[in-house]
């Protein structure tokens, strides 16, 4: 009686611009949520678009009344600068919505007796890093280390990954049927992600992306964090195929519910330097802010995702080098009409 369909919540945001065409390429019918009216081209992609809040219970109510969900990609969240801000309001829709879906989620599956993938966008936030020393001692870091977040953000994350890892394994235990809400939650540890078509805004790692969209339209940039500065990074397109990858694989094959993944990890002035190679009258000049400097150098300088890569088969498509040359610099021209990118 109800439409079987895959649920994208913050559809119109960065990672759900190239979400939904992957799904929709994939013959899926797509069901976007978003705060803000679809925008072109995930309108045309869209089975139906719902304008709404995922803290708006009887919208979602609504939802299980007329959809079964398969898969649900819960992408809509508030990024980790702007919840400085708003520490309060993030919470609720990173958690509270979060618990909303989790809920709507067990709802549907009691009434289906189906399982339902929860694929859940994670990050690199989780991590906490006390001092550059430590960073740069812990190297490369595997899940289950420094998971001591310093931002709202990254607390937000880190419990809705227990909370997931709760629903899939330990949801009313002390109910006759332990354990058994259906949900089949999966993360993935977002390292900060490079978009051609999008420019992300709210973030702390946005510095990347920032400046190769300025420089390629030849605008100044004052970049905030220091020439030193290192993170984890990758394309959006490598971003898409991690989560479908690990919605597609067997569940009996994951060893956990939540998974680095990564590419390439430039400092600042490395991947500037990269860019004056392709854009040789790029000004860039870094004017450090030094509280948002304070969270990325909490982040780890990288990531292990060797689980990734042996349970799920992970393999990252772009290197540090090839997500300039066949990726960004073109796809970045294209979306400027064409122009001298
Ligand atoms: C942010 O900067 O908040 C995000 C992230 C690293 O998860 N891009």
């Amino acid at each position: 009686m109800r439409e079987a369909v895959v649920l994208v919540t913050g559809a119109n945001g960065e990672i759900g611009h190239g979400l939904v065409s992957r799904l929709a390429e994939r013959g899926e019918r797509v069901v976007g949520l978003d705060l803000s009216p679809a925008a072109s081209p995930v309108a045309e992609q869209c089975h139906e678009w719902i304008q709404g809040s995922i803290l708006d219970s009887s919208l979602l109510s609504r939802l299980v009344s007329q959809y079964e969900f398969r898969t649900i990609y819960h992408l809509a969240a508030m990024l980790s600068t702007r919840a400085e801000f708003t520490p309060g309001a993030a919470h609720a829709v990173n958690v509270e919505g979060t618990l909303n879906l989790l809920e709507m989620a067990a709802e549907q599956t009691e009434w289906s007796g189906r399982r339902l993938k929860f694929m859940f966008p994670s990050s690199i936030a989780v991590y906490g890093l006390p001092d550059l020393a430590t960073k740069a001692e812990a190297g490369s870091i595997r899940e289950k280390t420094w998971n001591l977040p310093t931002t709202m953000y990254g607390c937000n994350k880190a419990y809705c990954e227990h909370l997931g890892r709760y629903y899939a394994n330990h949801y009313k235990q002390l109910g006759a049927a332990k354990g058994v809400s259906g949900v089949d939650f999966r993360a993935i540890r977002y390292p900060g992600l490079i978009s051609a078509a999008t420019v992300p805004s709210g973030g702390t790692s946005d510095y990347i992306p920032e400046m190769i969209h300025r420089v390629a339209r030849h605008e100044p940039y004052e970049c905030f964090v220091r020439p030193d500065t290192r993170i984890p990074f990758m394309a959006m397109p490598d971003a898409i195929r991690a989560i479908v990858a690990l919605e597609e694989a067997d569940e009996a094959a994951l060893s956990w519910r939540s998974y680095n993944v990564t590419s390439f990890n430039p400092s600042a002035q490395e991947f500037l330097d990269e860019l004056l190679t392709r854009w040789s009258d790029a000004q860039v000049e870094f004017q450090v802010d030094r509280k948002r400097q304070e969270i990325v150098d909490s982040w780890p300088a990288d990531v292990n995702d060797d689980a990734a890569r042996e349970d799920w088969g992970w393999e990252p498509l772009y290197d540090f080098t090839s997500a300039l040359d066949d990726y960004l610099v073109p796809g970045i021209a294209s979306e400027m009409g064409g122009g001298v990118a």
